[in-house]
This record gives structure tokens, sequence and C-alpha cells, in this order.
């Protein structure tokens, strides 16, 4: 059983996200992502999410590729969250490549390639511009 965890806030849920959630999947035999919580982003960026907290872990939770999910409320417990779901891989979007290499003592670290043009904050603009 090699258990695979992941992070992100996973606000206006797209295709970069669904696509990145299914490759941590396939890497392992299950799969468990912690969501960043509203406070954490709130203290990160100034700003609350587009979607609050629980409709963005309600979404997440809801996935095939997906068999549990835990509120991520802050970024430096990493270590504690991979030892308390036993997570034998760590993955991450490769905008994150490099940043969480000091967990290859406990798990292996992986980062995946971002999907190419698609974001939350591009959404949101164009959301903005059409409007
Ligand atoms: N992602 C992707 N392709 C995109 C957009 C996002 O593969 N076009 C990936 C990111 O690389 C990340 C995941 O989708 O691995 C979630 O993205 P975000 O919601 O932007 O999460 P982020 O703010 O990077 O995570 O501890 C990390 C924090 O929770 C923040």
């Amino acid at each position: 059983m090699k258990r695979v965890i992941t992070f992100g806030t996973y606000d206006v849920f797209h295709a970069g996200h669904l696509r990145l959630l299914e490759r941590a999947r396939s890497e392992g035999d299950g799969l468990v992502v912690g969501v960043s919580t509203d406070a954490l982003n709130f203290a990160k960026k100034g700003r609350n999410p587009i979607y609050p907290e629980h409709e963005r872990k309600a979404i997440v939770a809801a996935l095939r590729c997906v068999d549990d999910v835990f509120d991520e409320q802050s970024l430096e417990l990493k270590r504690e969250y991979i030892l308390h779901y036993d997570a034998q891989l760590l993955v991450m979007g490769d905008d994150w490549s490099g940043r969480f290499d000091e967990f290859s003592d406990i798990c292996e670290v992986l980062y995946l390639p971002r999907t190419p043009s698609i974001s939350t904050t591009a959404l949101i603009e164009k959301i903005q511009s059409d409007a």
C-alpha cells in the first residue's frame, strides 16, 4: 500500500487541479489531500479564496481519485501531516519544485508538471473582463 499525499487550495476548481490529482493518485494506491484553510490563505495572501473552505474540500473529497481530505491549517505542518497520514510519497506541482525536498528523509518527493495555460487567477480575470 503506497499512500500519496498532496496539498493545495483548489479555489475555483479547474482541469489543471483535476489532472494534478489524477496523476498523483496514479503514482500510488491511495490519495490524501490537504486543502488549505481560508485562514491560511488570508494569512498568506491577505484575502480569502473565492470558494469557502468547506466547499473547496467537498469538491476535492467527491473526486474518484481522492480517498481522504483534511484541513491544511499551516504551511509549516507538512512533516506532521505526512507522518500522521503515513504517506510514502509527497506529490506537488512543479511550481513548488525543490521546495519540499527536506521531506525526502521520511517519504519520496515528486514534482509533476503543471497543466499549461490554466489557473484560478486567469479564470477570475477572464470572468471579470467578460462581465
Ligand atoms: N496545478 C496544476 N496545473 C495548473 C494549476 C495548478 O498542476 N494549471 C496544481 C498545482 O501545482 C498544485 C495543485 O494544482 O500542486 C493545487 O494548486 P493550488 O490550488 O494553486 O495550490 P497551491 O496554492 O499551490 O497550494 O501547501 C501548499 C498550499 O496548500 C498551496
